[in-house]
């Protein structure tokens, strides 16, 4: 049946389009931490959305799982195939054009699989702006972008994936495409259907082109680096950045000093902006659409004032544009820098801002008292009241041993996290990380209607089952 289908898939994206040699297969089979590794049938790479849906078809007919895949960038395992060897991974990264650049409308539309920086690239040429920026912006791709609803740096002022899109091209499970790829800021004809696709992670079809919003050009930026004592006065700072720098405030990020350490210690180059550690660090970034001079001046009184008020330990303002880059090095060489520690155990939590204090003092108490010498390594959006709760095991630990505290562990972040209404998922996704537990974190109506949309959008249960929810 396998072989059977695959020459099927041969004949819709030609023979060099369908990977099935296991030394081919390999890159596409674990995901970037090692975390989550699968097999499969084949991978195969369509060019253009016909294909796309013609592999759907196939697949469908002969009830072949697929399982969509851009730059296999994601931190929970919803690109990763199962272990049954069966499942066919639909790779999107030929799929990588920008269609159509319309200035006076403000949007791109690009295919799924281009890489996010080309599609910065092509708004920075067109001097406009796309803001999504990541970490992995060199690899990952907008279609998994759109299918975890990716945040990253700019979405205190910009929003999230969310947020940025206007409209979508999905091939549905059978192989039907909906051409929904309106660039229309208001369009109130019912449901809005692009947001379900949104943040799906793959099960309810395969996005294959989207238009995106774009933006007026940076042209002034400030960046500086902080130092605090506590949570509690990243959250004042934000309170003093926002009553005196406005929505120039683009970026707000804080990060523990055992996150930045790791830094210092596993990336080359990395440098302390200070002579003496803190106990946290917040990297601020301002930025104007005009190019004001003295923007640097604002950032400087806003951190002041800061300082004045006790908030703030220490600052230092970037003086070049290169300087800014080593202190978003800082920030954005954490997740490689941990993984040199052993297991990163991660967790992605969000809850209101102004409850961030209380619960990283709840969540570290737990988690020291559940392993002595646990590492903890916090650090984020604290912005947008996400958090990454990333765990390492303690210095000389057992990583097998670690790894077997990973459930345990988890329930204390997520319990606390619950009890301040907080979200066990801020920005990575479920994915097959967490679709076990959400159950015990999400309301049951919530789950109910979750899985009529499975049922209604993918009956068979064909596109990536087993991501987001168990069973489906
Ligand atoms: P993949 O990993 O290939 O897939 C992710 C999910 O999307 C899977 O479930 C997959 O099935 C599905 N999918 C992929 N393409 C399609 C498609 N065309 N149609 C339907 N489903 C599809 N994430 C953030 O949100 N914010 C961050 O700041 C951030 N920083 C990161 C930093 C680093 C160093 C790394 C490694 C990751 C980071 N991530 C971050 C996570 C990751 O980069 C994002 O989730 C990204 O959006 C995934 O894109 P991708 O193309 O690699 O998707
Ligand atoms: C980030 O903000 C990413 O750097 C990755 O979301 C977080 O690796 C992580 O846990
Ligand atoms: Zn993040």
């Amino acid at each position: 049946m396998t072989a059977d289908l695959i020459g099927r898939l041969r004949e819709v994206v030609g023979p060099a389009g369908v990977l099935s040699d296991p030394a081919d297969l390999a890159g596409y089979l674990s995901d970037w931490r090692n975390a989550y590794t699968g097999t499969a049938a084949a991978v195969v790479r369509p060019g253009s959305t016909e294909e796309v849906a013609g592999v759907v078809a196939r697949c469908s007919e002969a009830g072949v799982v697929v399982v969509p895949q851009g730059g296999n960038t994601g931190l929970c395992g919803g690109a990763v195939p199962d272990s049954s060897g069966r499942q066919v991974v639909l790779s999107l990264t030929r799929m990588r054009r920008i269609r159509d650049l319309d200035a006076a409308n403000q949007t791109v539309t690009v295919e799924a699989g281009a890489v996010l920086r080309s599609v910065q690239e092509a708004a920075a040429a067109a001097g406009l702006l796309f803001p999504l920026s990541l970490g992995a912006e060199g690899s990952c791709t907008i279609g998994g972008n759109l299918a975890t609803n990716a945040g990253g740096t700019g979405v205190l002022r910009y929003g999230t994936m969310r947020d940025l899109t206007l409209g979508l091209e999905v091939v549905l499970p059978d192989g039907r495409i909906w051409n929904g790829l309106r660039g229309l800021r208001k369009d109130n004809t019912g449901y809005d259907l692009k947001q379900v696709f949104i943040g799906a992670e793959g099960t309810l079809g395969v996005i294959t082109a989207a238009v995106l919003k774009l933006f007026p050009a940076v042209r002034s930026r400030a960046t500086a680096w902080a130092a605090l004592p506590d949570p509690q006065a990243a959250v004042d700072l934000i309170g003093v950045l926002r009553e005196l720098a406005g929505d120039r405030l683009t970026g707000l990020e804080l990060m523990s000093r055992r996150s930045v350490e790791f830094v210092l210690r596993h990336s080359a180059g990395a440098r302390d902006p200070f002579g003496d550690p803190h106990p946290w660090y917040a990297l601020v970034e301002l930025s104007d659409t005009l190019p004001v001079a003295g923007l640097d001046a604002v950032i400087e009184s806003a951190l002041g004032e800061a300082f004045e008020r006790g908030v703030v330990l220490d600052a230092v303002v970037a003086s070049s544009s290169a300087q800014a880059a080593a202190l978003w090095g800082l920030r954005e060489g954490i997740s490689v820098a941990q993984n040199h520690e052993g297991p990163s155990l991660k967790h992605d939590v969000s809850v209101p801002i102004s409850r961030i204090p209380a619960f990283v003092e709840r969540t570290d108490r737990a988690l020291e008292a559940a392993v002595p010498g646990i590492r903890i390594v916090t650090y984020g959006h604290i912005g947008d009241g996400n958090l990454h709760y990333n765990l390492s095991k303690p210095v000389g630990g057992d990583d097998d041993e670690f790894r077997a505290r990973a459930g345990a562990l988890a329930r204390v972040i997520y319990d606390s996290t619950c009890a301040f209404d907080g979200s066990i998922s801020a920005e990575h996704g479920l994915g097959q990380s967490k679709r076990e537990i959400v159950a015990d974190y999400k309301d049951s109506h919530e789950l109910d209607l979750m899985r009529g949309l499975k049922q209604l959008f993918d009956p068979r249960g064909l596109m990536n089952p087993g991501k987001v929810l168990p069973g489906l």
